[in-house]
């Protein structure tokens, strides 16, 4: 304990190998899981334009970015199990409600500028919530979410750029991309979590340096860095109290509708059903996938196993007959 304490204090990092208390592992696990489980469901609402990207450029763009949000699962379920829990385990939780992913990836795709608005937001707040947990104080999360937000920078990057295009083309391109940035912004916000006031995991996160900013300054931090952003694309964001505030040096905005959040996660957005469903076909379709690499890796191990033969089993050298 006294150890475990010393290594939060010092702002070292945790190792799986290091004592823990059981809530410090559990919360990891928690925050772990649902963080792999948001990026694999992520991929659902871009990959519904990839049959209809408009250019052969843009499709292979967001292939890549829907491929790195599989590798991004992969590396957070491998710092999970570090923890001592199962991938498996944490698949099921996922497939049968009891473990959460994130709120924004229930809600649809309905045009292509929908895809430039998920760069731009969607991806402009995973990194301004994921930059700090490069600090996180457990070491295999900090470490993923390093090569994590590199990725995601080029993710929001191409978004900001689609959006661009969008902006500056025909009257009808740019009403889209402000139909698509009206219809992100607000889930985009929800993104950071209930407020600081009703968030019962910050305090003993933030104590524990899992966390290093609380909800509610995050939201604020993104609100500040889209702002002028929105600028630069000539297009507005959907908030008529959205103003610079001279005294605080932040921008003021206008009130979350806290409702539609929690009936979203209680299951209830207009996507929820579709994506669950659509991730639990996929996985018993690939259940052929996951038995061949099986099957694959341990006639491997077996055919290792036969030629790593002990000295005593090795035939003699021979001694007699002829010589070369
Ligand atoms: N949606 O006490 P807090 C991405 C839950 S980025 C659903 O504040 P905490 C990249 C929370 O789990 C998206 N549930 O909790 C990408 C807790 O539930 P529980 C994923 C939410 O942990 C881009 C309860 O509410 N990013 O995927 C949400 O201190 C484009 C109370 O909340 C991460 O997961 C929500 N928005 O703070 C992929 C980042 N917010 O467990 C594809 C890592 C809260 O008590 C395309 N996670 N809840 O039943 C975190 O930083 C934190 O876990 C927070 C929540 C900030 C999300």
């Amino acid at each position: 304990m006294r150890a475990f304490e010393a290594t939060i204090a010092a702002d070292e990092r945790i190792e799986p190998r290091d004592w823990m208390p059981d809530e410090y592992r559990a919360s990891l696990i928690r925050q772990i899981a649902q963080h792999a489980h948001s990026e694999i469901i992520g991929m659902q609402p871009e990959a519904n334009w990839l049959t209809r990207a408009p250019s052969l450029r843009r499709k292979a763009i967001l292939l890549a970015k829907v491929q790195d949000e599989a590798g991004h699962g992969l590396y957070l379920y491998g710092a999970a199990e570090t923890l001592g829990v199962d991938r498996e385990e944490l698949l099921d939780k996922l497939h049968t409600g009891r473990q959460k992913y994130s709120s924004i990836f229930n809600y649809p795709t309905l045009t292509w500028a929908d895809v430039g608005a998920i760069g731009w937001l969607v991806d402009g707040a995973a990194i301004t919530n994921q930059v700090p947990l490069c600090r996180c104080s457990y070491g295999p999360y900090a470490r993923a979410m390093v090569r994590i937000c590199k990725e995601e920078s080029f993710h929001q990057r191409q978004g900001y750029e689609l959006l661009l295009a969008l902006s500056r083309g025909t009257e009808a391109q740019h009403a889209m991309a402000q139909d698509a940035v009206n219809r992100w912004w607000w889930p985009s916000l929800m993104m950071f979590g209930p407020p600081d006031a009703e968030s019962p995991h910050t305090a003993r996160s933030m104590a524990w340096g899992i966390k290093r900013h609380t909800n509610d300054e995050l939201r604020q931090r993104f609100v500040d860095i889209c702002v002028p952003q929105a600028e630069s694309l000539g297009l507005t964001l959907p908030d008529p109290d959205l103003r610079w505030n001279e005294e605080r040096g932040r921008h003021d905005f206008g009130a979350i509708d806290w409702e539609e959040f929690r009936r979203v996660l209680r299951g209830r957005g207009p996507c929820n059903e579709q994506r669950l469903s659509r991730r639990r076909r996929a996985h018993e379709e690939g259940a052929w996938v996951r038995e061949a690499a099986a099957a694959h890796a341990a006639k491997r191990a077996a055919r290792a196993a036969a030629t790593t033969t002990t000295p005593e089993a090795t035939p003699a050298p021979q001694t007699t007959g002829a010589r070369a």
